[in-house]
């Protein structure tokens, strides 16, 4: 990985979690969060409780990954049947598996479908669109029915201190507007499939409200 952010790097991150028969490494899922992670400190400390929320998330499932029963966790698909034929998830409320892999995974996974329409309105935008609007508008059809009012308001002030339209196009690294443009239209179908996947996955399992 590059020391600056590329936004190529997590398209390629997105794009090694997928195993030839669609199941989803852990392992790349998580790299690819962390690049936008790191990206996002760069943006400033207002959004410092963001990244921490999901640095602790990752590193959650990074355990899992290296632990004692780490060959479990390799895909999405194995965490998933170990997880429930072993009765580590709790279902209904939280008690004695707080921080499964599973109820771990699914904020990430939120997380994802937020990024997907965040970028997608970036690809379709125009040179005057506000980042803070795209930003608030793919927050309020993902996340934030799954946040209460509290986070909701940190994360709409936090939006307020997004970098301009320009700033992000530069930022992530990948040449001019245009090619930027046509960055975005190779990673969405793939980042698209990496979250439908799960959501099937979860959706079979009822895992989609996990505490
Ligand atoms: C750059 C703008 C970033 C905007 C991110 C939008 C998400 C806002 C989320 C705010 C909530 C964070 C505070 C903690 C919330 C937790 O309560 C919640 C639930 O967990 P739990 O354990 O309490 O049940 N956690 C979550 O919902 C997980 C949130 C993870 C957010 C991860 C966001 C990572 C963002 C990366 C920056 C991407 C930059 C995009 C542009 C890329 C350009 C190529």
């Amino acid at each position: 990985m590059a020391d600056a952010f590329s936004l190529q790097d997590v398209l390629d991150s997105f794009k090694s979690s997928l195993s030839d028969n669609k199941e989803v490494f852990i392992k790349y899922y998580i790299s690819g969060w962390r690049e936008l992670v790191s990206f996002m400190n760069s943006l400033g400390s207002v959004f410092s409780f963001i990244s921490k929320d999901a640095v602790n998330k990752i590193q959650i499932l990074e355990n899992l990954l290296m632990g004692e029963n780490g060959t479990h966790y390799l895909t999405v698909q194995s965490m998933v049947k170990y997880e429930l034929d072993n009765e580590l998830v709790d279902l209904a409320k939280r008690s004695s598996h707080p921080e499964s892999g599973c109820r771990t995974l699914l904020r990430l996974h939120r997380a994802l479908r937020w990024l997907q329409l965040f970028l997608e309105s970036l690809r379709t935008s125009t040179e005057d669109s506000k980042t803070s609007v795209m930003c608030s508008e793919a927050y309020n059809a993902s996340l934030s029915p799954h946040h209460p009012w509290i986070i909701r308001k940190a994360a709409g002030m936090a939006f307020c201190a997004l970098p301009s339209r320009n700033a992000f196009f530069e930022v992530m690294n990948a040449g001019s507007d245009q090619e930027v443009i046509t960055l975005l239209g190779e990673a969405l179908p793939l980042i698209s499939e990496v979250h439908q996947i799960t959501e099937d996955l979860y959706a079979k399992n009822n895992l989609l409200d996990l505490p």
